[in-house]
């Protein structure tokens, strides 16, 4: 290999260009989706413990909520006193709902990204170095369209951060929010992390944050700054390099299709409201069919079997079983959603609106070696 063409693979790692995508207060954003209405009002979604009708904690709110003070996290008692005498709305979470609406997007950012990363149900990164040809510029004009798109087709907002990593496109995306859009370039990133504090950093929690008080590193700055040795004393030679690193803004990890969905389903609705077990299943076989052809493509075997229901007074119920063996067929899916159905109608008092069926629990061989891949990279 002669110089130029190594010196041309370094200079390729080095000006990669990726996107972290994080979707703007994203349960509540999709509840003024479905209703309008509910825009100019203060919305909590709430996660209802059940034992009595106002306990549990919020699990996001809108930013009008924000303003008054009710974030992630608050007692439900505590947000409704602190929005008594408004009209806001308290409801109930719905993952289903929020799972579909966050598909539909994921399934835009691939079109848009070299690789995809999904991280959580509302998180994903995209590496669009090729896309963009290492421009920077263009990265910006690119996330532009990317909103844009989104916006049109599934009505949802987001922020993006673009820097030449994914660490750098995090910290990126949290600096500014909702229907944010920030570019870090590469010569400007250590001097945007320098005065942040060192949680923003993934692996600090309180403990370290404490340890790393008491050796007087508050900022990312302090700790960029700190001998690498000494963290490697105290953290281990894995963790204490990774804090190096990261507080000097280098990161190296790849945007990779993780080992991606924990669970399949499919929900749909039913053509009209029923407690009908026959009815029910014409509609389950049909989303069952789309799960074990999704099961069989991925290679994957299962072994929890769930159904949701969503009932007339809009509350969302789910039952699931585990199976003594792992399987694979669509027929499995079908005998245990039938059961569940069954044993279901027959305690529920209220018909259903729509019907979902999924399973989890995966093993198979593409599984276990995206596992074993991510485990010997996190170690
Ligand atoms: P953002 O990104 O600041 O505009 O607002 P969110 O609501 O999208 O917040 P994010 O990205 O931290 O979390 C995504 C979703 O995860 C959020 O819509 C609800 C859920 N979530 C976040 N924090 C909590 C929590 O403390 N408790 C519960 N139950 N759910 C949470
Ligand atoms: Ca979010
Ligand atoms: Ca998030």
């Amino acid at each position: 290999m002669d110089n130029a063409e190594t010196g041309g693979a370094v200079a390729q790692m080095q000006n990669r260009i990726v996107m972290l995508a994080d979707f703007d207060y994203f349960f509540a954003q999709c509840e003024e989706l479905r209703n309008p209405t509910l825009k100019d009002k203060p919305v909590v979604v709430g996660v209802y413990s059940g034992r009595t009708a106002e306990s549990g904690a919020v699990s996001t709110s809108n930013y009008i909520a924000r303003k008054l003070g009710v974030k992630s996290g608050l007692p439900l008692f505590q947000a409704k006193r602190k929005l008594e005498g408004t009209d806001a709305v308290f409801l109930p979470v719905d993952h289903i709902y929020y799972e579909q609406i966050s598909d539909r997007i994921m399934d835009i950012f691939r079109e848009y990204a070299g690789s995809f990363e999904q991280v959580s149900v509302d998180e994903a990164y995209l590496d669009v170095t090729e896309q963009v040809k290492s421009s920077f510029e263009k990265a910006k004009e690119y996330a532009q369209k990317i909103k844009a798109h989104v916006k049109a087709e599934v009505g949802i907002s987001f922020s993006i951060g673009i820097g030449s990593n994914k660490l750098v496109a995090k910290i990126a995306c949290d600096s500014q929010k909702p229907n944010g859009l920030t570019v870090v370039l590469p010569e400007e990133a250590k001097a945007f992390f320098a005065p942040l504090s060192i949680d923003r950093l993934l692996g600090v929690g309180k403990k370290t944050m404490a340890k790393m008080d008491s050796l007087g590193i508050k900022t990312i700055n302090d700790l960029a700054d700190f001998d690498v040795q000494k963290l490697m004393e105290i953290w281990g030679k894995v963790l204490g390099v990774y804090f190096h690193k990261a507080a000097n803004a280098i990161d190296n990890e790849p945007v990779h299709e993780s080992s991606e969905a924990e669970s399949i389903g499919r929900i749909g609705t039913l053509k009209q409201d029923s407690g009908e077990l026959a009815f029910i299943l014409q509609k389950t076989d049909e989303l069952t069919a789309d799960v074990a052809r999704e099961v069989a493509e991925k290679k994957l075997c299962f072994k929890q079997v769930s159904i949701y229901a969503v009932l007339t007074d809009l509350t969302c119920k789910s039952r699931s079983i585990t199976l003594e063996q792992p399987a694979k067929d669509a027929e499995v899916i079908k005998k245990n959603v039938k059961d569940l159905l069954e044993k279901f109608l027959g305690e529920s008092p209220l018909d259903l609106r729509r019907v979902g069926v999924k399973v989890s629990g995966f093993s198979g061989e593409e599984h276990r070696q995206k596992q074993l891949t991510s485990f010997f990279q996190s170690g």
